[in-house]
């Protein structure tokens, strides 16, 4: 497979509500879309999910801009990559940082080689499951009753699993409220986004409380050492998000015990191959693995739920349907749930399986771009 072209541009897709998180907050998302032309003539839609600031990964999209024009076009553009996932090493040769930008180059080139093969996407890259458990991630809240709500509101609607976003303030009160919201057994979890230092340790073991599934990312973004002295003090199960860059960071959290679970986000990771690597690596040390979400828009869900499709995503990803976020999404059939929180892999189309409404496109977009 040869790739000939890279067209980018951004798009401007306001949310239906800000999403805030313990070190920022999103109105209105900036992303930024590809569409890869290989020399054989198919075409394909991908999205790379860096955010418009780097309080979430060093990643912005402008930074990944600049990363796809300057060094990762160079690299790819007309060269003949027997498999997809040899795009991954050739991207990391000398080249450090910049996963999404990467991802979002390597993961298209998966999405060609499906539509090459007339393959849906969630098949070629290893996926075996026809739907995929779905999660909600609910964003900070003024107030323990406004959020108890909406826990309890997206627990009826179906949810498999509640991910609620805290900081030091807006914790234990928050998490006591949502436990009672839904009761003791409803999967309920929370994502700190490194708000937290090893000062915090008798907040967190109060967590310990209210029967949560896992407790995402609590310190630095960076840190395995302080997670791995943070777990011995806990009985829930850590989930690393931010920290694990790669399958050696999670060979490393394993070692050091620093957390149980994985959320892989693949941009995070620099792309499938990588995410492959970490879903094996934790298959076989029985660490169970879920797909995080970026607020991607019906492009980049698609990556996602064939990511989720593998068969070691034992937990509910974040994997919303398309109205959880967007008034309208870019793509059609627009994501949807069931009423008993799956979401179906599409299987009967090659590719990433939904159209993109190019029109709807053309109109959010803010510049555009052609690379070759
Ligand atoms: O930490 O998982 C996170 C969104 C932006 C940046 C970081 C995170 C998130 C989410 C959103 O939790 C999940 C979703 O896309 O629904
Ligand atoms: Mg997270």
């Amino acid at each position: 497979m040869k790739i000939r072209r890279i067209h980018l541009r951004e798009i401007h897709l306001p949310l239906k509500e800000a999403f805030e998180i313990s070190s920022g907050s999103v109105q209105t998302r900036r992303i930024l879309l590809l569409q890869l032309e290989s020399a054989e003539g198919a075409t394909v839609w991908g999205e790379c999910v860096a955010e418009s600031h780097p309080n979430y990964y060093p990643d912005t999209i402008d930074t990944a801009r600049i990363a796809i024009k300057d060094w990762i076009a160079p690299r790819v553009l007309n060269r003949d990559f027997e498999n997809p996932a040899d795009i991954h090493d050739v991207l990391e040769q000398d080249f450090r940082g910049h996963s999404m930008a990467k991802a979002a180059v390597e993961m298209g080139a998966w999405a060609l080689a499906a539509e090459q093969a007339k393959t849906p996407l969630a098949k070629i890259i290893g996926g075996t499951r026809d739907k995929v458990a779905v999660g909600i991630s609910l964003g900070i809240r003024k107030s323990p009753e406004e959020l108890a709500a909406k826990v309890k509101e997206s627990a009826v609607a179906g949810y498999k699993k509640v991910k609620i976003k805290i900081k030091p303030g807006k914790d234990i009160e928050y998490v006591k409220k949502a436990r009672e919201a839904v009761g003791q057994l409803f999967p309920l979890m929370v994502d700190a986004n490194n708000a937290y230092t090893l000062d915090d340790t008798e907040t967190l073991k109060r967590l310990d409380d209210f029967n949560l599934l896992m407790i995402e990312q609590p310190l630095a973004w960076d840190d395995l050492v302080r997670h791995a002295q943070l777990q011995k003090e806990l009985r829930t199960p850590i989930c690393l998000d931010e920290s694990i860059s790669s399958v050696q960071r999670a060979e490393d959290m394993i070692k050091l015990g620093s957390g149980r679970i994985i959320n892989i986000k693949p941009g995070r990771v620099g792309g499938f191959t990588s995410s492959k690597r970490i879903h094996d690596l934790c298959r076989g040390h029985k660490i169970p693995v879920w797909c995080g979400g970026m607020l991607e828009s019906g492009i980049g869900r698609a990556y996602n739920v064939a990511l989720a499709s593998l068969p070691n995503f034992t937990l509910p990803g974040d994997i919303s349907p398309s109205s959880r976020y967007w008034e309208r999404d870019i793509v059609s059939p627009e994501w949807a749930m069931d009423a008993s929180g799956f979401m179906k892999v599409p299987l009967d189309k090659p590719g990433i399986g939904v159209t993109v409404d190019t029109e709807y496109v053309d109109r959010l977009t803010v510049w555009k771009e052609s690379i070759g």
